[in-house]
């Protein structure tokens, strides 16, 4: 039975054995060991939290990092906060209700009692494998990335998501690198490792499952580095998934549109022009055909394909526009963010 609430590794610290087992780990340019908090919301996940926490801890003792752990449940009827307590972590009552209100309601927590430098998140189901969890935190750690997402796709194992699901997430992800710009495989990944830095910048309001779009798109809106890792995907040891396909899905993708819309009319403004112009010039192309070789003048036609074309050549200058102004806005939250470190470093 592990210690409620004790905060594990630091009490065993010994600063030059923590240095042998991070450099062994692979960080070489790593100078201080930076505190990490792993955030699992949990709802009636009796038969997969203990597998969860036994291996957090050894993955997370093993890095020689000090850490805590925060299960948030989400009101269960099973024995989860039970188990949860009994492998040393730290319950807190999720007030609200849904998947990303518990993440908000963690992070806060989180950040609030322990000031942590990097944050993870993690299932409670059994589904991501804690032991990969160094992988998302050494970019971190290293200064290579803001935010590290963990890549199902790159292991997905028999039977851990259903066709449906790997359909839907596969479509989403590619509707937010086309309409967002988000380059990332994976984007409904709910096993990620986060700088502090970024959590208290973005803005997060997403209750339930979109939440991890939110993330990921308010991430990258504000010009922070997120890179992908792969990772291993299993079936859930037990227990209910929470997700529901059709909902979340439809819900995910009104939150890709309003995010397109607010950050990036790129996609928009392009999709116009190319509406426009289209029609605009396959008409003019016709009416000038009739007019150079049978003679035919439309003066209707005519009028409508040029105002089509001038339009979608408006909208085409505006996605341009806005494209430059996407990356100049980028360019300034990076040089904001480089001051913002500068002077807190002093
Ligand atoms: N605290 C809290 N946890 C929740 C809530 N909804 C889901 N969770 C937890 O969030 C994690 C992810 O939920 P899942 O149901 O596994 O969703 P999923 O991983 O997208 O779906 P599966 O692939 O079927 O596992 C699990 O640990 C759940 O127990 C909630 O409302 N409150
Ligand atoms: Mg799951």
């Amino acid at each position: 039975m592990k210690d409620q609430e004790s905060p594990r590794a630091i009490d065993s610290f010994q600063p030059d054995r923590r240095r042998e087992t991070v450099e062994e780990a692979g960080t070489m340019h790593l100078q201080s060991s930076p505190q990490i908090v792993v955030v699992i919301p949990a709802l009636n996940e009796e038969e997969g939290i203990g597998w969860v926490l036994d291996r957090t801890h050894e993955a997370l003792s093993r890095l020689g990092v000090p850490y805590h752990i925060v299960v948030v449940d989400g009101g269960s009827r099973d024995r989860t906060v039970e188990i949860a307590r009994s492998w040393g972590a730290e319950v807190v009552m999720q007030n609200g209700r849904g998947y990303g209100d518990a993440y908000i309601q963690g992070f806060r927590h989180a950040i609030e009692r322990y000031k942590p430098e990097i944050i993870v998140m993690l299932d409670a189901d059994g589904t991501y494998d804690p032991a990969e969890a160094p992988k998302l935190i050494k970019p971190i750690m290293r200064g290579e990335a803001d935010m590290v997402v963990g890549n199902r796709f790159a292991g997905l194992q028999p039977g851990a998501m259903t066709t449906l699901n790997k359909v839907g997430n596969r479509i989403l992800s590619w509707l937010a690198r086309v309409m967002i710009g988000v380059n990332i495989k994976d984007t409904q990944s709910g096993y990620r490792a986060i700088s502090r830095e970024l959590l208290q910048t973005i803005p997060l309001a997403q209750k339930g499952m979109p939440f991890a779009t939110e993330l990921i798109v308010e991430a990258y809106a504000h010009g922070y580095t997120i890179k992908e890792e792969p990772i291993t995907y299993k079936p859930r040891l037990g227990g209910q998934p929470k997700l529901s396909p059709l909902r979340d899905g439809y819900r995910i993708l009104n939150i890709i549109i309003k995010f397109a819309l607010q950050h990036n009319p790129v996609f928009f403004a392009f999709m116009m022009g190319a509406l426009l112009l289209i029609p605009g010039l396959t008409l003019g192309i016709w009416v000038a055909y009739h007019y150079f070789f049978t003679g035919i003048k439309y003066y209707v036609k005519g009028l409508i394909a040029l105002i089509l074309t001038i339009a979608g050549f408006n909208s085409l200058l505006l996605a341009i526009l806005a494209l430059y102004l996407k990356r100049m806005e980028t360019r300034l939250f990076r040089i904001f963010k480089i001051t913002f470190a500068r002077q807190e470093k002093r």
